[in-house]
């Protein structure tokens, strides 16, 4: 079936002698780790829109890349194309899943009957595409932020005939999803936020999110769709303030409004580091919570204060995540997905599997890390041995809800000055440095 990557060959594993570029070094799908293949640790996904639908444009210039599938003047011939070109990579990339905004693999069209017969044409191929190739769909989610009619948003849009708009998308989206049995659905808020305060009424805004997302799980239930609800944080760009601040922020939202039950989390490292923190505490306080759902894997550059979406390579980065995705119990329906662009300047079709193998290593390298780090209990037991106070005398009173502030006034009168303990932070650092 090969047509559009005939030179490139299907990737396999050679191991770390290895100097073949198109081979994995450290990803080898059957082996073992924790009792479960790497594969199915890691539920690898590509992104349609940044892999085949990316052509390089920035602020200051437009696309780069010249891709075969894109070689027509028909919108239509041009998307059947590049469902083909997407499920010849996955297959020879050897990844299990994919993901997809519903304008990325099908144009919109004059009015939104036409659009929906586009999309339903394109997901017939899709969806014979899946059964021939055995690519399954992660996620399937909505664009409802590019086109002008979303300036302002899609469900906090001030008019409702917007907020009317996206919900047909997004019921849309999530039809065709179910139809090719998505293991999940993400809400990306994409302009859901403000520019300024002047203009907008907050509190309004942040109910009618609450409105929208209980109209789709309620749609969801009418259609029988089983699979995972996700909300993926971003604090800012493109507005300036985005109501899905961060994983924390989202949810607040999702108790307060009674939603906690039916959303988990989808985490994207760059966007954990535009909200000033770490990929590894916004997985941690998913972990803490059980709301992690599933993975966007790129990364940030520390230099630059915008998501520049590249692919994950910092094996730091990779070990701390796995060792906590390993420790939460690892991914059910979500999995790892590359939300990752090549650079403007990458623009042969070779890059976009250079991009993809050094990320699938990276990641690889990280999970053999972390599980040795989990097999070895090396800080957790440093963890552990620092909370020891809690599990026995006053500590473990505490927690039992035996003691008020009346008995822990008498404690610390009697006891006296506490005494103090190292936190031992240079230590710790030297230990996850004996695995990276
Ligand atoms: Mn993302």
């Amino acid at each position: 079936m090969s047509e559009f990557f005939k030179s490139i060959p299907n990737i396999k594993f050679e191991g770390t002698d290895s100097k073949n570029p198109f081979a994995f070094k450290h990803y080898n799908p059957q082996e073992i780790v924790m009792g479960k293949t790497m594969a199915d640790h890691m539920r690898f996904g590509v992104a349609y829109w940044h892999t085949f639908k990316g052509g390089g444009a920035d602020p200051f210039g437009p696309g780069t890349m010249i891709r075969p599938w894109d070689d027509s003047s028909d919108e239509m011939e041009v998307a059947e194309m590049t469902m083909r070109a997407a499920f010849e990579f996955f297959t020879k990339l050897g990844v299990g899943f994919w993901c997809f905004h519903d304008r990325d693999i099908a144009p919109e069209a004059d009015n939104l009957a036409e659009t929906n017969k586009r999309l339903d044409k394109i997901v017939d191929l899709a969806e014979k595409l899946q059964k021939d190739t055995g690519v399954k769909l992660l996620w399937g989610t909505t664009n409802a932020f590019a086109h002008r009619r979303f300036m302002s948003g899609a469900s906090t849009n001030p008019s409702p005939e917007v907020f009317a708009y996206a919900a047909s998308q997004v019921k849309k989206a999530m039809e065709v999803t179910h139809r090719l049995g998505g293991q999940g659905y993400t809400f990306w808020g994409g302009r859901e936020g403000y520019e300024t305060l002047l203009n907008t009424d907050l509190k309004r805004e942040l109910e009618h999110l609450a409105a929208f997302l209980h109209m789709a799980v309620d749609y969801k239930k009418k259609i029988g769709f089983t699979g995972q609800f996700y909300i993926e944080p971003k604090p800012k760009e493109p507005t300036k303030h985005q109501y899905d601040f961060d994983a924390a922020g989202v949810y607040g939202f999702l108790i307060k409004n009674g939603l906690e039950k039916d959303f988990k989390l989808n985490i994207e490292a760059n966007h954990a580091t535009l909200a000033g923190h770490t990929f590894h505490h916004e997985l941690e306080f998913c972990t803490a919570n059980g709301i992690l759902g599933s993975v966007d894997a790129n990364r940030g550059d520390y230099l630059l204060g915008w998501d520049t979406d590249q692919f994950p390579t910092d094996i730091n980065d990779t070990t701390l995540a796995m060792y906590t995705i390993l420790r939460s119990g690892g991914f059910t329906t979500g999995g790892l997905n590359f939300d990752a662009k090549v650079r403007r300047q990458s623009t042969d079709i070779d890059d976009l599997f250079f991009a993809h193998i050094g990320a699938m290593d990276a990641f690889a390298r990280g999970l053999k890390n972390a599980a040795k780090m989990i097999q070895d209990g090396a800080l957790a037991d440093m963890v552990k041995q620092r909370y020891s106070g809690w599990d026995m005398g006053i500590g473990a009173e505490i927690e039992n809800g035996k003691m008020g502030f009346d008995e822990l006034e008498a404690y610390s009168i009697k006891n006296g000055e506490p005494n103090i303990k190292s936190g031992r932070q240079e230590l710790f650092e030297n230990v996850l440095n004996e695995y990276v």
